[in-house]
């Protein structure tokens, strides 16, 4: 497997006595951040560490099932918990994030106090956020980052099946079931994991076959009247109105995927999944090949992520944002 100059020795180093470990991930914390953030919670305990884990919000329902997760803390739910865990940090250990800013006041906290970071990640453009920063934007996974330092720190022989079945779910749910962003390891990791007796199936049907009635029928909703395609810009865009949300009561996480839908048809190579929140407009931004949906975030839409896979907002009505997005689409896909 490929170490790109990874700083293993420091981080190691870092741990090498019980500490007082805090892990830290991202706002609506996705598969990866909350498998990367379990994975090194239950690592590490194992070391006589006193390690606490905090993501700025709720995760979703579909990860309820994984080890440890009912141990973590919501910085949104339980602020003062969450404040005191920050600052008793003798380490902060910040996973699949790449800047102080994704983790709102919790950021804020971690700068003012000068933590001592170790970062861990895989988006671009990473900040120099963090005293130790593993960071490499061609992994598939900060799953993947985690395998790989439990593996050149020599900690494979503590692997657990709790521990690998948290890395698999951040390899599936950042690769989409092993459709993109793949490289030779993540296959290899996988093929590690099974060996150990993660439960594979399980995991795939707990996360991906995991949606309410009220989520299919949304689904249905999106793909039958709110779906528009523009074939000359190869471009497919659903956009959620305020009444949708009403009529659907449309919580968090019940949109989560429909963007992935509109590249299902063949030839369209930009998807964009447009709603209209409370106090803003955001956009999830998807595409295939050399188109980069994080440029266009980035330039337009005060938001980033990956070259196929972003996301941004704007403080503008729904249908001014859907016709910035319409106008911007000449110029970048021929
Ligand atoms: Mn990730």
């Amino acid at each position: 497997m490929t170490h790109t100059n990874y700083p293993i020795a420091d981080i190691v180093n870092e741990l090498s006595v019980p500490k007082y470990v805090t892990i830290v991930s991202h706002r609506n914390p996705d598969g990866d951040a909350i498998g990367s953030s379990l994975a090194m919670y239950h690592m590490l305990s194992k070391f006589g560490h006193t390690v606490r884990v905090i993501w700025p919000s709720e995760y979703p329902a579909v990860f309820e099932w994984m080890p440890g997760i009912k141990d973590c803390t919501i910085y949104d739910v339980h602020t003062d918990l969450a404040k005191t865990y920050i600052e008793m940090a003798d380490v902060i250990v910040a996973l699949d994030f790449n800047s102080l800013e994704r983790i709102d006041k919790m950021g804020k906290i971690i700068h003012e106090e000068d933590k001592k970071t170790i970062m861990i990640d895989h988006h671009i453009d990473p900040e120099p956020m963090a005293e130790i920063m593993m960071s490499d934007t061609a992994a598939s996974s900060t799953c993947e980052l985690v395998y790989k330092l439990f593996q050149g720190a020599n900690w494979l022989k503590h692997m657990t099946v709790d521990i690998g079945e948290c890395l698999y779910t951040g390899l599936i749910t950042d690769t989409g079931s092993f459709r993109h962003a793949t490289n030779p390891d993540v296959y290899k990791i996988a093929g590690a994991l099974k060996e150990i007796g993660i439960d594979d199936y399980k995991i795939h049907d707990q996360v991906f076959d995991n949606m309410t009635e009220k989520q299919v029928r949304l689904l249905g909703h999106c793909l039958a009247n709110r779906m528009e395609i523009l074939p000359e810009f190869k471009t497919g865009i659903i956009a959620l109105t305020k009444n949708d949300y009403l009529k659907f009561n449309i919580q968090r996480g019940d949109t989560e995927g429909i963007v992935n839908y509109i590249l299902k048809i063949p030839g369209i190579r930009v998807a964009a999944f447009i709603t209209e929140q409370p106090k803003l407009v955001k956009l999830s931004l998807r595409s295939k090949g050399d188109i980069s949906v994080q440029q266009i975030a980035s330039e337009y839409f005060n938001g980033g992520g990956h070259f196929n896979a972003s996301g941004g907002h704007m403080y503008k009505p729904l249908n001014t944002v859907v016709s910035i997005f319409k106008n911007i689409l000449p110029n970048h896909i021929k």
